[in-house]
């Protein structure tokens, strides 16, 4: 049975678009209803029980997490591509910073977007941003020390480390957060946007 991804797009979704895009995996796409109304539906609740997207269905078994399906993924149907054999350095690089991307990155970034965007105005607490702005400033810090030696975070082979990061930095540029100090970091987030699959996935 085929793969199904519960997308909204702009959302973690486009990670597992984007790696099955690069993997030549069949995927289905199902675009769900972002509202929290129906994220509050006992259907989607069942799948998800945070109510947050995205959810993927492998037949008749499903998971949340947008890291965990790229792991999945990968070691299910990757035969090896877009992650270094198990056990190595290179493999422990990249579960650094595939893990980095959503619990350290992308923690203060969630937090401008809920304090920004998401909340109704009134539950907004415009310090809670501020802090978050300095926070995802030192994540975005070691990503451009990370680049110091090599094109993309595991040396000079792009990744599905890479997969993980990008939506991390898509969000990032999209709150403004690319400064000057952040030179290698934006011309390496311009190097994963040019790749087609990340166009496709990201739409
Ligand atoms: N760590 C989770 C985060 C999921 C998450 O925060 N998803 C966002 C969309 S990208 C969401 O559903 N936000 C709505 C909310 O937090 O209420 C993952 O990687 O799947």
């Amino acid at each position: 049975m085929p793969l199904t991804i519960y997308h909204v797009a702009g959302t973690r979704s486009m990670r597992v678009i984007w790696l099955c895009l690069e993997l030549d995996i069949p995927l289905n796409i199902e675009v769900i209803d972002f509202s929290q109304e129906y994220r509050n539906t006992d259907f989607w609740r069942a799948l998800s029980p945070t109510g947050k997207v995205p959810v993927l269905r492998d037949g008749e078994f499903t998971m949340f997490e947008s890291g965990a399906m790229v792991q999945y993924l990968l070691d299910a149907y990757g035969d090896g591509r877009l992650q270094p054999p198990a056990g190595t350095r290179e493999a422990a690089i990249f579960q650094q910073w595939s893990w980095f991307a959503e619990a350290t990155l992308a923690r203060p970034l969630g937090d401008i977007a809920q304090h920004s965007v998401i909340r109704p105005e009134a539950d907004r607490i415009p310090g809670v941003v501020e802090d978050a702005k300095v926070r995802a400033l030192t994540a975005l810090s070691a990503v451009e020390k990370g680049l110091e030696n090599g094109s993309y975070l595991v040396g000079d082979a792009f990744s599905a480390a890479d997969i993980n990061m990008g939506y991390s930095l898509m969000l990032a540029e999209r709150f403004d957060l690319f400064n000057q100090d952040l030179a290698r970091t934006r011309l390496y987030f311009e190097r994963l946007k040019e790749r087609p699959f990340y166009q496709q996935a990201v739409r």
